[in-house]
């Protein structure tokens, strides 16, 4: 399970700056999906050794108030899931005394904390930093959110005394398939677990020597292994029907982060909202494998089942690799063919996608619509393969692929995707630039041939003028 990074600090201070300096940068692998929303608060952090959660609290407002407002549900929470607090100062403003209140409330949790000290770039950094030393949260760590300097050797210096938490059992056998359900709150979740674990033969409910951090459920279907990963406190009330979910958007991150499939559970009779949006958002840039499952579909009259359809388009037509899947998790129906989606999603996610394959699918993709020029030179894109499983990546080699617009890597994706018939995962394309490595001497011919013919075109450019 992922390790979670809170930020606070009062307003300004630049904890956002910061949240989207340590959740960026993978997103340039992920194609921009058009209604894909992201979530500004909870993130991924891959700047590091290994991937954390990361969440911004968001200002809290000046005192007396502002240290009231630390007790504030989203905060407090975000706090209490915390493995290590950042507290960030603004090194331009020096030691506040919201900053002071701040700092003895967050002592008293007995949390790590990281005093960092923002904006560092504007003033002397070791200046800066000596001021916070009364905080007595220890040597205070100045760095710049904006410029990036001292963010890398803060993660490195946390994550050198950070322990991880429980791991996830391995991938395959016996364990297998490991299964996320993840929902709003309401939406079903627990209902539909109860229905895929009760109708199953348990392996091992409670495993023993299991930490807080162990919620990870083997059973077995059809003498097939899965794991599922509880995100609702599912093993403390297994058998409670209607149990009201504490739902939490950390614990979900991390059982997203830890899957190999995600099941999305819709409720059917809300509709879909915001906190669907954000959570499919999350799944999409996760790249996980998923299957949509639209709960409650019991009873439902033709004009509302007609109205569910057309709003998943609306909203949530970046999900259309997935399959839908409509259940009702009370009754059962449907429930049991949700894993065999989950297997066939799983299964398109991990295939092995041979070179000669790809390469010839992206030249008739090529051939059937080519890139754009770009300053009066065409895109070339020459040959592919596969960088990566779960999901699926596709690397493509060519010239001037920095600048491969979104809309032809879109055409590409939907065109991969239907030839190899990868139902169930995103799939990602990333493009080099350079020589093919499996063409050493062609391609240093064509380097010669290039600047041969450089050559002669300045030399004719020349005898024109
Ligand atoms: N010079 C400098 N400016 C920064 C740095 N980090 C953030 N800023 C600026 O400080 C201002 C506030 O940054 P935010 O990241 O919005 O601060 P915040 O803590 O998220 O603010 P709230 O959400 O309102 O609490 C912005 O104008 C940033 O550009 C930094 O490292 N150096
Ligand atoms: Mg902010």
């Amino acid at each position: 399970m992922l390790n979670v990074i809170t930020l606070i600090g009062r307003p300004n201070v630049g904890k956002s700056t910061l949240f989207n300096r340590l959740t960026r940068t993978r997103d340039a692998l992920v194609a921009d999906f058009p209604g894909l929303t992201r979530d500004r608060q909870y993130g991924i952090g891959r700047i590091g050794p290994r991937p954390y959660v990361v969440v911004d609290t968001g200002g809290i407002g000046t005192a007396p108030e502002g240290v009231e407002a630390l007790m504030e549900r989203q905060v407090q929470c975000a706090i209490d899931e915390a493995d290590q607090l950042f507290f960030m100062v603004d090194a331009r403003d020096g030691c506040t005394p919201e900053d002071i209140a701040i700092g003895a409330r967050l002592r008293r949790l007995g949390k790590p904390i990281a005093l960092v000290v923002n904006k560092s770039d504007s003033t002397e950094p070791a200046l800066a930093a000596a001021d916070f030393h009364q905080l007595g949260l220890g040597e205070p760590w100045p760095l710049s959110a904006t410029q990036g300097s001292g963010v890398r050797a803060l993660i490195d210096r946390v994550f050198d005394a950070l322990p991880a938490r429980g791991e996830a059992p391995e991938t395959q056998d016996p364990t297998g398939i490991r299964v996320a359900v993840v929902g709003r709150p309401n939406a079903g979740k627990s209902t539909l677990i109860n229905r895929l674990l009760g109708e199953e033969r348990l392996v091992a409910f409670d495993t023993p020597g299991t930490t807080r951090d162990s919620i990870f459920v083997p059973f077995l279907h059809q003498d097939r292994h899965y794991t599922l990963i509880d995100t609702a406190g599912l093993r403390r009330r297994a058998r409670v029907q209607d149990a009201i979910e504490k739902f939490s958007v950390i614990k979900t991150l991390q059982a997203i982060e830890a899957s190999n499939v995600v099941i999305l559970v819709l409720d059917a009779r809300a509709g879909i909202g915001e906190q669907d949006a954000t959570l499919a958002g999350h799944i999409i840039q996760s790249g996980r494998a998923l299957v949509v499952a639209i709960n409650k579909w019991d009873g439902l009259d033709a004009d509302q089942r007609d109205r569910i359809k057309m709003e998943f388009s609306r909203r949530l037509g970046f999900l259309d690799f997935a399959q839908r899947h409509l259940v009702s998790a009370l009754h059962g129906s449907g429930v049991g063919l949700l894993l065999d989606e989950v297997d066939r999603a799983y299964a398109n996610a991990t295939r092995d996608l041979a070179t000669p394959v790809l390469t010839r699918l992206l030249e008739a993709a090529v051939r059937e619509h080519q890139p754009p020029l770009m300053q009066g030179r065409r895109i070339k894109l020459r040959y592919a393969h596969q960088g990566g499983r779960n999901p699926p990546i596709i690397v493509i080699h060519g010239n001037q692929t920095g600048s491969v617009p979104e809309t032809y890597r879109r055409y590409l994706i939907n065109r991969f995707r239907r030839e190899l018939d990868l139902l169930g995962t995103p799939l990602r394309i990333e493009f080099r630039t350079g020589s093919n490595p499996y063409e050493g001497r062609r391609n240093q011919l064509t380097a010669r041939q290039i600047s041969k013919r450089r050559r002669l075109k300045t030399f004719t450019q020349r005898k024109r003028r």
